[in-house]
């Protein structure tokens, strides 16, 4: 006996990168495009400063408020946590969700801290079972080439030698689902290249595919 085809659903998004690679921008872009092709989208972030949680996220990173490292890790992991519900309900309704930053992110910050006790393993454990995305694109960006970017901001991690560390935690944490673009191309470039990736996969999503974790 075969299962079921899955049913079909929206795709999930994800964009990662360090800080100034463009992610930003090259979200709200294919957000607007996927809509103008008729393709039901929205642009989701995380952290989500919005929340309980995010409010608390959002004092620690612009330095308004401490929180001991672990204790905000968690913090960034319940935050998708909170949101997850509503994540699988917009995909399941067939709403593709384009998502600026999510758990990898939350691994590779924590991780470049190298602290004791703050191993990869331990990282990686608050967001073993939250949804998995249908593919993360990986804006690539030397740290030098950044930093020219108008500079790093106020933010408490934007600062060029722990911006390195991340990026080398972001490289081992590189999985099937990942697409590396190179960021250092022209704003245009590289939103051709991703709304004709982006578009395969809301294309197999929307023909049913399951929903990994
Ligand atoms: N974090 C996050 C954790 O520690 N744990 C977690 O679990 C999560 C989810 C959140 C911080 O929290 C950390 C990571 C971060 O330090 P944020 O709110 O996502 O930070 O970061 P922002 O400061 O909003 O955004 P970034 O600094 O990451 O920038 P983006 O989004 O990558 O870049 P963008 O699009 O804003 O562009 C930056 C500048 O470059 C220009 C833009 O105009 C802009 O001025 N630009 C380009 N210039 C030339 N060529 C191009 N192709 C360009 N594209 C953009
Ligand atoms: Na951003």
């Amino acid at each position: 006996q075969t299962a079921a085809p899955a049913p079909p659903r929206g795709a999930f998004l994800v964009f990662e990168g360090a800080d100034r690679a463009g992610k930003s921008t090259q979200c709200g872009l294919l957000v607007e495009h996927l809509k103008a092709q008729g393709v039901p989208a929205e642009l989701w972030r995380f952290p989500d400063r919005t929340t309980a949680i995010g409010k608390m996220i959002d004092a620690y990173l612009t330095s308004q408020a401490e929180i001991d490292d672990a204790a905000v890790h968690l913090l960034f992991s319940a935050n998708r946590w909170e949101k997850s519900q509503e994540l699988q309900r917009k995909l399941a309704a067939g709403t593709t969700l384009v998502v600026d930053r999510y758990a990898y992110s939350g691994v590779a910050f924590t991780a470049a801290k190298a602290k004791p006790g703050l191993d990869r393993q331990w990282c990686q454990a608050p967001d073993a079972g939250l949804p998995a995305p249908d593919a993360v694109f990986f804006l690539s960006l030397s740290t030098e080439a950044a930093a020219a970017r108008g500079g790093y901001g106020e933010e408490r991690y934007e600062k060029a030698d722990f911006q390195k560390k991340v990026l080398e935690q972001f490289q081992s944490l590189r999985g099937p689902a990942w697409r590396m673009v190179d960021a250092s191309q022209s704003v245009e470039a590289i939103q051709q290249q991703l709304r004709e990736a982006a578009g395969a996969v809301v294309a197999r999503c929307a023909r049913g595919a399951p929903l990994g974790r």
